[in-house]
């Protein structure tokens, strides 16, 4: 894993679908090598802020994440057992960012694990997310935002579901990507410390999948009668 991360960061991308396809032919679980990329594709974002790595390289990264994504997701699907109805998830990138590869990232975990997944793409403006999740009804909302620019725009949005649904219970809003990652503890989702107005800040994809589970099943409980608060964590 140490020499694959190595690769990554070297933007070298026949040697990495190599070592992607050998790992997974050693049984290397699909998850430790997603982690594998995030780590790398971190370090790639360091180097470009320190100038080492123009965008050029940046758009590498892209590439080679989602050349290796073809290889993964079929495992990733196995693992899932891709069960169908576990609920319905809208996802999108918030107006102004078009980084997608963390969404996506997530959106294959939930469809592995029998989550409708409605994705809304990048760079979608507030009152477009907005018709979707009024149309849709989904079981939660996740928004991915990688650039401080666009935190205004997730403000807004999150806004302009808390205002629709005055009164009433709005679906879940999380959000995920690199800029909100430090506020994880790497154990649990976050709660909104960042002042965002969202439920949940998620770490990584897999994280994703656990609170969808856990939304999803609150929510049947509550249907049964259970306990009507969401939000609480167990
Ligand atoms: C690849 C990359 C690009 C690619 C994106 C390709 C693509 N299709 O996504 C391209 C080349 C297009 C790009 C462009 C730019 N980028 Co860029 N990019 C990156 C880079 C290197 C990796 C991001 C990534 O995909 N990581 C891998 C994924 C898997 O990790 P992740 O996003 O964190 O996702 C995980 C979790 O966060 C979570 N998650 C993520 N999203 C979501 C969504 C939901 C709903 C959920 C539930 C979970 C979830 O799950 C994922 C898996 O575990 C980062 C560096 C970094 N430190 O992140 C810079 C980075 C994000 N980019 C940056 C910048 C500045 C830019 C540009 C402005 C550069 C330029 N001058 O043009 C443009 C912006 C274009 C725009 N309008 O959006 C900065 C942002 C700084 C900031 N804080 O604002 C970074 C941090 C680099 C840096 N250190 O300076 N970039």
């Amino acid at each position: 894993m140490a020499e694959l991360r190595k690769l990554i960061v070297a933007l070298n991308e026949v040697a990495v679908l190599q070592a992607v396809a050998n790992l997974l032919h050693d049984g290397v679980s699909p998850h430790d090598i997603l982690q594998c990329f995030q780590e790398g594709l971190l370090e790639i974002g360091e180097m470009y802020q320190r100038g080492e790595y123009y965008v050029a390289g940046l758009i590498l990264s892209g590439e080679i994440m989602r050349q290796s994504m073809r290889l993964l997701m079929p495992r990733l699907v196995k693992e899932g057992g891709a069960a169908g109805s576990s609920g319905v998830i809208v996802l999108g990138t918030i107006e102004g960012d078009i980084h997608d590869l963390g969404k996506n990232m997530a959106s294959y975990f939930l469809e592995a694990y029998g989550f409708e997944v409605i994705d809304l793409g990048v760079d979608v403006p507030p009152r477009v997310f907005l018709k979707e999740i009024l149309q849709r009804e989904p079981d939660a909302v996740g928004i991915s935002l990688l650039l401080s620019s666009c935190l205004e725009p997730l403000k807004r949005l999150v806004h302009l579901i808390r205002e629709t649904y005055h009164g009433r219970q709005a679906p879940p809003i999380f959000v995920g990507g690199g800029l909100l990652t430090s506020t994880w503890d790497g154990e649990s989702f976050a709660a909104d410390t960042a002042g965002l107005g969202v439920d949940y800040i998620v770490g990584d994809a897999y994280e994703t999948l656990n609170l969808c589970l856990k939304l999803t099943e609150w929510k049947r409980r509550q249907a049964d009668g259970g306990p009507a608060d969401l939000t609480g964590r167990d």
